[in-house]
């Protein structure tokens, strides 16, 4: 008995010492940070977990959103999220993969067959091991929400061939993968924190980014880059984390109670996101965007280079070889 009383008091005094809980109440407070607006399919999910959370711990932990990057730009808060200063984190794969190499492989151009082959893949036991190595990083990956396919747009011109990006400077998150992607379909490619994007297209010190319909809508880009060619090049899928030094510190009932509505919010963010992308690609073409197919097998084609930079340990091999042979 004894020794529970100091073990609960230890907890406590850790957490607290974590900003996990507030100075009065036994309550359990947790930041979640998302770089999207509320309304956004991610933010919304994680609302929908933060209420499941709420009713399953009877009120005691609370998940508090601050969305729109109000923590920082997606690098940013990963960081911070690894220190323990943010709690939980939404955020896409890509700004992940120079630190966790077993994310690169998911964001490989044109990986995934369909969304249905990509859902397969993260919902079953290679998900799970891409979500289990995480932890040697700093974090605990607790589910997957989908990101639809990520396409190239553009101010200057429409593409509908490789030779039509010659010369662009394409926007791209901070990953090694993306730049080398983009390198290799002959644009040049530039990193850039997602909040910077718009006045740098504005600004013509980029000519044009990727990204799936939400995101080219929300951000208003299309205002700035009408150009939108459906190049679908990646699915490299979002992640839902938490900070392993605050995970740590939470008594195992509650970690359960986290790990669960995370996994339980993904039908629900699925429902948000078709809906979402639907919507989007309606509003961006009604407001005057410029779509254009591509052929893609040239595209494809093009990759060779990255797979061969990117699948280079027998890990990272194995990892894509599973990938391809799940049948969907
Ligand atoms: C979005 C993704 C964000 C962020 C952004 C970007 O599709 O949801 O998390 O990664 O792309 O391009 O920076």
């Amino acid at each position: 008995m004894l020794r529970r009383l100091v073990l609960k008091s230890t907890f406590a005094a850790a957490a607290f010492a974590l900003g996990l809980v507030s100075a009065s109440a036994q309550q359990i407070v947790l930041k979640s940070a998302d770089t999207h607006p509320d309304g956004y399919p991610t933010v919304e999910a994680v609302k929908f977990m933060a209420k499941l959370v709420a009713e399953r711990s009877g009120g005691r932990i609370k998940i508090e959103m601050y969305p729109a990057s109000t923590l920082g730009q997606e690098k940013d808060t990963i960081e911070q999220t690894r220190f323990g200063v943010i709690h939980m984190n939404r955020v896409n794969m890509a700004p992940l993969n120079n630190l966790i190499p077993e994310t690169a492989v998911p964001g490989l151009p044109f990986v995934f067959r369909s969304v249905a082959h990509m859902r397969k893949v993260m919902d079953g036991p290679i998900g799970d091991g891409i979500l289990k190595a995480f932890e040697k990083h700093g974090m605990v990956g607790l589910a997957f929400y989908d990101s639809g396919a990520r396409s190239i747009y553009n101010a200057k011109r429409p593409v509908t061939k490789l030779e039509d990006l010659k010369g662009l400077k394409i926007r791209v998150q901070q990953s090694d993968m993306f730049i080398a992607l983009i390198n290799a379909l002959g644009a040049n490619a530039t990193p850039m924190p997602f909040g910077e994007v718009y006045s740098g297209l504005q600004t013509g010190v980029i000519d044009g980014a990727e990204n799936n319909w939400p995101s080219y809508e929300s951000t208003r880009h299309f205002e700035v880059a009408k150009h939108y060619s459906q190049t679908e090049h990646s699915m490299t899928p979002e992640v839902l984390v938490f900070s392993k030094i605050a995970f740590d510190k939470l008594a195992p009932a509650d970690q359960e109670i986290i790990r669960k509505a995370a996994k339980e919010s993904v039908a629900e963010m699925r429902k948000l996101w078709e809906a979402r992308e639907q919507a989007a690609e309606k509003l961006v073409k009604d407001k005057g965007a410029q779509i254009t197919n591509v052929d893609k097998k040239p595209f494809i084609d093009a990759m060779k280079p990255v797979y061969e930079k990117f699948v280079k340990d027998a890990a990272q091999k194995e990892l894509l070889a599973k990938i391809q042979a799940v049948q969907n």
